[in-house]
C-alpha cells in the first residue's frame, strides 16, 4: 500500500542515530510505517519546506502535522498508539528524563569515541556541515586527544546499564521493553555502525551485550519506502488535525495566534516562527505556509527547546 495522509513517514537516515531510537519504538509498538530517506548533509529542501528550518533527523510527518526531535516524535507515537506503552515496567515518566541523560551526556561520549577513532563518515563535506550545525569547529584531533578519556566516561554509563540488568531483568524497566531501552540502545548501536574501539568496551559488560541483542530482536516494525516528493505531495494534499488549545499553565502567557519562534537549545538552533495553534508542558504546535506543500503544523517539544514570542 501506498504512504497516505495517515501513515506514520520517518524522515531519517538509516545511519541516524537519533532515528535509531525511533526506530525501535515503532518495533516496541509493532507499527506499519514509511522510512523517507534525506541527505545526512545540508541542503534538504525537502525537509526544510516541511519543518521551516528545522534540519534534524528524524523528523516524523502524519498528514500535514510534522513532529521535530525524536522526544515528540515518541510522545505523537505514545499518544497515537498507546499499547504497548513505551512506559514499560515501573517507568510512567521518569524514561524522559533518562532519555535526556542518553541524548547528550552519553551521546556526546559516544560520539567523541566515534570520531575521535577516525571515521569515513567524517570526510570534508560531512565536517563543514557538521561545523554549521554546532557553530563549533568539528575538531578531529581534539576529538582523537579526547578519546582516552571519554572511552572512561562511556565505560562508566555502560556500568550503570550493566547494574540495572544484573538481577536478570530482559530489559531496563523490567519484563518489557520501552523508552530507556531504545534511548540507551541507539547509542550502542551507532558506536557498532562506525567504532571497533567502541565495540571492545561494550563486549566488555556481558549483560548489556546480551540485552543488546535482544533490543536488536524486537525489530523496527514494518517497514516502507516513501520518496520525498511523494512525501510533500501528502502534506500538501492534507490538513493538519491539530486542534488549537490555549494552556492556562503556560509560565510566560502564551496563547494560540500568538506568533513564536522556537529552536533548540543545544545545536542545530535554526529558528522556526509560526502561528501557536496549542502548548502544554510538553509540547509546542505551530501553524505554518510553504508555497511546496500548503498550511502545516509543525510540533516540538518543551523540554530543550527555547520559545520566543515575537
Ligand atoms: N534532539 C534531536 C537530535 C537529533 C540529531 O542530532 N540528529 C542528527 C542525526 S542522528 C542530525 O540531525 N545531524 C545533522 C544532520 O543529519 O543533518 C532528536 O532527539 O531528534
Amino acid at each position: 500500500m501506498a504512504a497516505n495522509a495517515q501513515s506514520i513517514i520517518l524522515h531519517q537516515y538509516d545511519i541516524s542515530p537519533f532515528s535509531e531510537k525511533v526506530r525501535v519504538v515503532l518495533g516496541i509498538k509493532g507499527l506499519d510505517w514509511f522510512a523517507c530517506d534525506e541527505p545526512v548533509i545540508m541542503p534538504k529542501p525537502e525537509l526544510t519546506a516541511l519543518t521551516g528550518g528545522y534540519r534534524k533527523i528524524p523528523v516524523m510527518q502524519i498528514g500535514a502535522d510534522i513532529y521535530c526531535d525524536s522526544q515528540i516524535i515518541i510522545r505523537e507515537l505514545e499518544r497515537r498508539f498507546p499499547s504497548p506503552s513505551i512506559h514499560a515496567g515501573s517507568d510512567n515518566g521518569t524514561g524522559w528524563g533518562i532519555a535526556m541523560w542518553t541524548d547528550r551526556v552519553l551521546f556526546q561520549a559516544a560520539v567523541a569515541i566515534i570520531f575521535g577513532g577516525g571515521t569515513p563518515l567524517a570526510d570534508e563535506a560531512f565536517i563543514k556541515d557538521r561545523e554549521k550545525l554546532t557553530g563549533r569547529p568539528f575538531d578531529i584531533e581534539g576529538m582523537k586527544a579526547a578519546a582516552p578519556m571519554m572511552a572512561e566516561q562511556f565505560r562508566a554509563q555502560l556500568g550503570w546499564l550493566e547494574e540495572q540488568l544484573s538481577d536478570g531483568r530482559a530489559f531496563l524497566p523490567g519484563d518489557n521493553p520501552g523508552l530507556a531501552d531504545a534511548s540507551a540502545f541507539y547509542n550502542l548501536a551507532f558506536v557498532r555502525w562506525t567504532s571497533p574501539n567502541g565495540v571492545k568496551l561494550i563486549e566488555s559488560f556481558p549483560g548489556v551485550a546480551a540485552w543488546e541483542k535482544r533490543v536488536a530482536g524486537i525489530g523496527h516494525g514494518n517497514r516502507q519506502e516513501v520518496s520525498r516528493e511523494d512525501a510533500l505531495d501528502i502534506a500538501k494534499a492534507t490538513a493538519s488535525t491539530e486542534k488549537a488549545n490555549a494552556d492556562p499553565g503556560e509560565p510566560n502567557g502564551l496563547k494560540p495566534g500568538d506568533t513564536v519562534t522556537v529552536m533548540a537549545d543545544d545545536y542545530g538552533r535554526d529558528p522556526v516562527s509560526g502561528e501557536l495553534v496549542s502548548s502544554s508542558a510538553q509540547h509546542i504546535a505551530l501553524k505554518r505556509n510553504d508555497p511546496r506543500v500548503g498550511d502545516v503544523v509543525v510540533h516540538f517539544p518543551r523540554a530543550g527547546f527555547l520559545v520566543m514570542k515575537s
